[in-house]
C-alpha cells in the first residue's frame, strides 16, 4: 500500500498496471474501479488503484502477473521526480510497479539504470549540476534499500555473495543494485560499497565463506578491478563482473569467472556458480 495519496490520470494508472488506458476506462465506467472527475477528466486515487489491483490478483488466485510496463515512460517519470528531488513520488512509483508484478531486477535494469544513464549524459554535457546528480543518486540509494528490505524470498539462503566496487571506483549504485537483486533472490549478501581496497574484499570473502564475489566496474581505470580479480582468483574465489565501465571480453581476460550485463543476469550467474560449487 502506498502512504502518500496521489491522483493519477488514466494513462498514468495504465502505465502502472501495464495495460491500455481504455481498459481502465472501461473498468471505471463499469464501476469496478473507483475514480473521481477533476477538470473534466477521470483521476484515480493511488489507494483505489492498489485496492483494485489486489482484488484483481485475488480473483485470479495467483501472484500478480508480470505486465508489459511502458518502461520508457516510466523512465521519463522517474527522471522528472529525481530532478525535482521528490523521493516520495519515486518510492511510490517503485512500490506500485512491484505491486503490479515487476521484479527488483526489472526495476534496476529497466528503470533505475536507464534513468541514471540519462542523468550521466546530461551531467557530462553540463546540463545538470553535480548537486542534482548527487541528490538523484541518493534517492536511488534509498529506493534500493526500500525495495530490497520489502521483498525477499523466505527460507534458507541459497548461497553467499560478497558485492563491491574495487578501489579507485567510487560508483556504488550498480553494486547496490546487484546486492538488492541477489538479496531478494534468496542469497546471503555482504554488500561492501565502493572504492574497496583489494585486501578488504578478499578478507571479507574469506570471513563470510563466500561462494561468489560480484564486482561492479564503472570506471576506465583497470588497476583496482584487475588487482581484485587476481587476488580473488589466487584465493580460489569464483567471481562475476559487470558494469558500464567494462565489457565481457575484457572482464574475462582480466580473470573474471563470469561476466553479466544486468541484474537479471547477476541472479542467473550467481545461482549457476553456487550450484557448480556444491556439485
Ligand atoms: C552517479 C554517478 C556518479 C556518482 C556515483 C554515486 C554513487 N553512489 O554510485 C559520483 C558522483 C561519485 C561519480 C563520480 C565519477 N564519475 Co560517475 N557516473 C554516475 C552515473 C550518472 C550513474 C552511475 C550509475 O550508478 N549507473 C547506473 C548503473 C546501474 O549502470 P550500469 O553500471 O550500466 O549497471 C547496469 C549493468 O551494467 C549491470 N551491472 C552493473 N554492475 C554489475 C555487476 C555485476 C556483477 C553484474 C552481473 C551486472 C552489473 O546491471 C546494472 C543495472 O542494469 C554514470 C552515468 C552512467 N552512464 O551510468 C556516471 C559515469 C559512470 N561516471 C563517469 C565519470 C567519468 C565519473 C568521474 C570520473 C567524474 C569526475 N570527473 O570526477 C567520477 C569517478 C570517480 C571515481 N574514481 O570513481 C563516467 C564513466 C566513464 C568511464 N567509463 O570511465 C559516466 C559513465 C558518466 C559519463 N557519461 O561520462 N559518478
Amino acid at each position: 500500500m502506498t502512504t502518500t495519496e496521489q491522483l493519477l490520470t488514466l494513462q498514468e494508472a495504465a502505465d502502472v498496471v501495464g495495460c491500455h488506458y481504455q481498459t481502465l476506462y472501461r473498468r471505471v465506467r463499469s464501476g469496478e474501479l473507483n475514480a473521481l472527475v477533476a477538470g473534466g477528466t477521470y483521476r484515480i486515487r493511488s489507494s483505489d488503484l492498489d485496492a483494485w489491483l489486489s482484488e484483481r490478483d485475488a480473483r485470479k488466485g495467483a501472484v500478480p502477473q508480470r505486465s508489459a510496463h511502458n518502461w520508457s515512460k516510466l523512465v521519463d517519470k522517474l527522471f522528472d521526480v529525481l530532478i525535482a528531488g521528490d523521493s516520495g513520488a519515486a518510492r511510490q512509483q517503485s512500490q506500485r510497479l512491484l505491486d503490479g508484478g515487476a521484479t527488483v531486477a526489472d526495476l534496476c535494469d529497466r528503470l533505475y539504470g536507464p534513468t541514471l544513464t540519462r542523468i550521466g549524459a546530461l551531467w557530462r554535457a553540463g546540463n545538470l549540476t553535480v548537486a542534482e546528480e548527487h541528490r538523484a543518486s541518493r534517492i536511488i540509494e534509498g529506493l534500493l534499500e526500500h525495495i530490497s528490505s520489502r521483498s525477499s524470498k523466505t527460507g534458507p539462503r541459497v548461497g553467499c555473495v560478497v558485492v563491491a566496487s574495487a578501489v579507485g571506483d567510487r560508483h556504488s549504485l550498480a553494486a547496490q543494485m546487484v546486492s538488492a537483486g541477489l538479496h531478494v533472490d534468496g542469497f546471503r549478501v555482504s554488500y561492501l560499497g565502493a572504492d574497496l581496497p583489494v585486501g578488504e574484499i578478499v578478507q571479507m570473502a574469506e570471513r563470510e565463506q563466500a561462494d561468489v564475489v560480484a564486482l561492479s566496474c564503472c570506471v576506465e581505470d583497470r588497476s583496482g578491478i584487475s588487482q581484485a580479480l587476481s587476488a580473488l582468483a589466487a584465493a580460489d574465489f569464483l567471481t562475476i563482473v559487470g558494469g558500464t565501465g567494462i565489457g565481457r571480453t575484457e572482464a574475462l581476460e582480466l580473470g573474471a569467472t563470469r561476466y553479466g550485463a544486468s541484474i537479471n543476469e547477476a541472479q542467473v550467474l550467481a545461482r549457476e556458480l553456487v550450484r557448480s560449487r556444491v556439485s
